[in-house]
């Protein structure tokens, strides 16, 4: 016979109360009036699906690079905020996302920091982040990690803006009381090593250099080049079947372990092929997808987003997804992150594919953007 009350139940008396007084006194509660609220069935983010334009957001950033500087704000960067974390002001419980503008002739000034950050670049072409003594060059598409605790500095020595979308497990990192931050000591830091040197060491896929000792927990790959992660995408789009739930996709690698880019942040990237409609599935991972190219949708707990080149959008944790490619032709690209790392690391980490109606869910309505 199935439990009356699964969760327990305590019928609330006066004695009972009295008695939950003295227990507050004394700094203390019982566990019966909490648990519901300690322990749910299932996640219950705050976090809420969303979607940024970036035709909105653009020129917003660059009335940023009008009103003040990096060397004023540290780093030009506009926060998204998810609804659900106005407070916090984080895209979900465990990513920040953000935009950021170099102009030309800036320097971002190096400093250091527990938390570990990555960028995906959306516009301009030549400006670089440097990471601990070694410079990498950015174009478009490029995938770029600053890890935990590695200087770095950024700087635009070209004519055009330099504009990308920061990802950082800052969220992560607080609700771990784990932050630490250092200014480096000067605007740029020594640069040590030759340009891209990590590049030339680590782009040839499935062969690394067996004289580096590589010990640090994340890759020693700085920039993942969108032509090359493009060009992977493109063959294995030719006949590799993908998986029903995100088509074409392929996830950053640390060269020397095969796993994760980072220990808190994983990332993708993504073809659907033309008119490709997935299945939806749900998972407990945050995360935060930038378009790269094409046009579409992603329903979401089902409610159409639509999107379109650089929009960003955030699917948190246990909601149900699936992606459609809109184009009959072309090929959609797209670049995504996530707290799987973590997740998986610590045993927390669940998939559930959507049986019921083939595995598409019902659309019931339409994301407005701002
Ligand atoms: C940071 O260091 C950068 O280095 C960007 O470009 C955004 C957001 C929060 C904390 C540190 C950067 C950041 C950040």
């Amino acid at each position: 016979m199935a439990q009356q009350y699964p969760h327990g139940h305590v019928e609330t008396d006066s004695e009972l109360e009295a008695f939950y007084r003295d227990l507050e006194a004394m700094s203390t509660t019982a566990l019966w009036r909490v648990l519901t609220q300690q322990i749910t069935d299932e996640p219950q983010p705050r976090a809420v699906p969303f979607l940024w334009k970036y035709r909105r957001i653009r020129p917003l950033v660059l009335r940023a690079g009008e009103l003040v500087t990096p060397e004023q704000a540290n780093r030009r960067v506009v926060v998204l905020v998810n609804p659900g974390l106005k407070s916090e002001c984080y895209a979900s419980s465990t990513l920040l996302a953000n935009i950021q503008l170099v102009l030309p002739g800036e320097i971002a000034p190096a400093h250091r920091h527990s938390a570990a950050a990555l960028r995906f670049i959306i516009e301009g072409n030549g400006g670089y982040t440097a990471v601990d003594g070694e410079k990498t060059v950015m174009r478009p598409g490029d995938l770029v990690l600053t890890p935990n605790w590695t200087w770095h500095d950024h700087g635009n020595p070209t004519d055009g803006p330099m504009i990308w979308q920061d990802g950082l497990d800052v969220p992560l990192v607080n609700a771990l009381d784990a932050s630490f931050f250092e200014p480096y000591p000067g605007m740029q830091q020594a640069y040590t090593r030759p340009v891209d040197l990590s590049t030339e060491q680590y782009r040839q896929g499935g062969l690394r250099p067996a004289w580096e000792r590589w010990t640090k927990p994340y890759s020693p790959l700085l920039n993942y080049a969108w032509q090359q992660t493009r060009e992977a995408l493109e063959r294995m789009s030719k006949g590799a079947p993908g998986t029903p739930w995100d088509g074409i996709t392929m996830e950053y690698v640390n060269p020397h372990t095969g796993g994760p880019i980072m220990p808190t942040i994983g990332a993708h990237a993504q073809l659907l092929r033309a008119g490709e409609h997935t299945q939806a599935h749900r998972h407990t991972m945050d995360v935060v997808y930038q378009v790269v190219e094409g046009r579409g949708f992603t329903i979401i707990n089902g409610v159409r987003f639509d999107w379109e080149p650089h929009d960003v959008f955030v699917i948190p944790k246990w909601a149900f997804h699936e992606h459609v490619n809109a184009s009959a032709t072309d090929a959609a690209c797209l670049f995504s992150y996530n707290d799987q790392p973590v997740m998986q690391s610590l045993g927390l980490y669940r998939e559930e594919e959507l049986v019921e109606n083939d595995g598409y869910q019902e659309v019931t309505g339409a994301f407005t953007p701002l």
